[in-house]
């Protein structure tokens, strides 16, 4: 399911689909990783994407190959760390290091990111302020 938010009659919010971690057959997520590659490579109002990665666990093979596939693309997006209020923030802190030193492995810049949490809402502030200035961008050109 594909959920679209709109937000304040102007712009859209689209929710997708986790795209490998989910608990369905290999076959299933083979044809979830199609429908969204699909939907972001030929969505021409497409803005940014946000990668939304629990901060607790260390990198996973499906995540970077997305974030790649990504970034190959040229697509713009920013990784967001979910789950922050679950673990010591020293932890929260070094697993987000990892994740980014698994990416500079092969990319020459980190894209933007974020450490959030929906619990306490830690990161909610500089994510809207960072929305609002892609919007802004937009609207400029
Ligand atoms: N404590 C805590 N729980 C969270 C946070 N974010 C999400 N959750 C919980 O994690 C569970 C999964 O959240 P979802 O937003 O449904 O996860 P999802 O990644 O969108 O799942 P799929 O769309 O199925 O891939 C829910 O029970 C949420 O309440 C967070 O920052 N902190
Ligand atoms: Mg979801």
């Amino acid at each position: 399911m594909i959920n679209y938010f709109k937000i304040n009659d102007a712009w859209f919010l689209v929710d997708l689909p986790g795209y490998g971690y989910a608990k369905v057959s290999k076959k299933h997520r083979e044809s979830f990783q199609k429908m969204i590659r699909n939907y972001l490579g030929k969505r021409e109002q497409l803005v940014n994407t946000f990668v939304l990665i629990d901060s607790r666990i260390k990198p996973q093979e499906n995540d970077l190959e997305f974030i790649n596939w990504l970034g190959s693309q040229g697509l713009p997006f920013s990784i967001v760390f979910t789950k922050a209020d679950k673990q010591h923030a020293e932890q929260t802190t070094m697993s987000i290091e990892r994740f980014k030193n698994t990416l500079l492995e092969t990319w020459e810049v980190l894209p933007p990111t974020f450490t959030t949490s929906a619990k306490s809402a830690q990161g909610r502030a500089e994510l809207l302020a960072y929305i609002q200035q892609v919007n802004e961008m937009m609207q400029a050109k």
